[in-house]
């Protein structure tokens, strides 16, 4: 990699001083040769270049919707998740209506007005009617869609533990792994920090403090449908990232604080499995899995197990060697399925007491 950026830079260099040799050259012309000045048959050329170029970038555009529109999201799968896919929305729409009108008139214009021996530019100083109509419309556009995304961005980002009943969970990042920490009977986590790490005590939870006595640590984030969930992170040591975007939810896990996000899942791992937007994409994998299984047994090798969707809380910040396979198992499931799988979990306290008593 390290050869290949200094091959790169080593050639822009060079270009570089071609690039400026030439222009020496150029400014140092007497009237006589003007080989190198462009003449209208240049002109005509760089115009339908110009009109090439836009045409080109629209084709790609649609190209790419056709071919790849297979990697979007389907419906969200928490609450605030509608809001948020309106937001994004209505920003590309506009985004992509605004582009596909400048940049279609930039490069028209550049086509149109190509130059042409003998023609002269016209040039005026400003024009303030004109200015005015350019500086108005972005400002007031602009202003509606941040005010919106202020809007938007206070109703996710609620995190008032008294309004209503939400569940508190601690999402704990480490290299390179998750554990989700649940704040049991009290709905209160103990208080934690990396310092009191020890034994089976991986979390650093506070031995001292009575409220993590009855705190749950597992290697699965289980989820009861429809109610709100307060995610509060912390990192053992580096910068992570919990990302879960089937919730459209993303929030930074730092060493040294607790990052807080709030959602309310509305869809459980079976309805999103049975999804028709699943079902489809599911078959497409298994289709691909299925021809890459036949391969490998061809060669000896074991085949592929079917995929089958499930929710995982991924990483996001690019965290080391390892950080592609920082994930955990994400389950929503029934209220009633949820305190089954919690009533199983050993408490910090159970955990504590069999350590001793081994
Ligand atoms: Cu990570």
């Amino acid at each position: 990699m390290t050869v290949f950026l200094t091959i790169i830079v080593i050639a822009l260099f060079g270009i570089t001083l071609w690039q400026m040799s030439k222009i020496l050259k150029l400014s140092q012309l007497k009237g006589a040769d003007n080989s190198q000045v462009a003449n209208d048959k240049d002109n005509n050329m760089q115009g339908k270049l110009m009109l090439g170029f836009v045409i080109f970038i629209y084709l790609l555009t649609i190209f790419c919707f056709v071919k790849y529109h297979t990697f979007f999201l389907p419906e969200s799968a928490s609450e605030h998740g509608v809001g948020y896919d309106q937001l994004m929305l209505i920003s590309m729409v506009l985004i992509m209506f605004v582009q596909i009108i400048t940049q279609g008139l930039l490069h028209y214009f550049a086509y149109k007005y190509r130059g042409k021996e003998g023609n002269k530019a016209l040039f005026f100083a400003d024009n303030d009617k004109l200015e005015f109509i350019w500086t108005i419309i972005p400002v007031i556009v602009l202003a509606g869609l941040i005010i919106y995304g202020l809007f938007t961005w206070t109703d996710i980002m609620n995190i008032d533990e008294k309004e209503g009943d939400p569940l508190i969970i601690e999402l704990y990042a480490y290299q390179f792994d998750w554990r989700a920490r649940y704040s049991g009977e009290d709905n209160v986590l103990g208080k934690a920090n990396v310092r009191f790490i020890e034994g089976v005590n991986t979390l650093g939870v506070d031995v001292s403090d009575n409220y993590g006595k009855d705190d749950k640590i597992t290697n699965e984030l289980h989820l009861p449908v429809n109610r709100k969930v307060i995610f509060k992170m912390r990192s053992q040591d580096i910068l992570h990232s919990a990302y879960m975007p089937f919730f459209r939810a993303q929030m930074n896990v730092v060493p040294g604080m607790i990052t807080e996000f709030s959602y309310t899942p509305t869809m459980t791992s079976e309805e999103m499995r049975n999804s028709e937007f699943m079902v489809e994409k599911v078959a497409t994998i298994n289709k691909i899995r299925r021809e890459k299984s036949k391969k490998l047994v061809a060669a000896g090798e074991e085949a592929l197990e079917p995929y089958e969707f499930d929710y995982y809380l991924l990483c996001n910040k690019i965290c080391g060697a390892s950080h592609y396979n920082m994930q955990m198992k994400m389950v929503v499931e029934s209220e009633e399925d949820f305190n089954a799988w919690l009533a199983t979990q050993q408490t910090f306290g159970e955990q504590l007491s069999a350590q001793a008593s081994n």
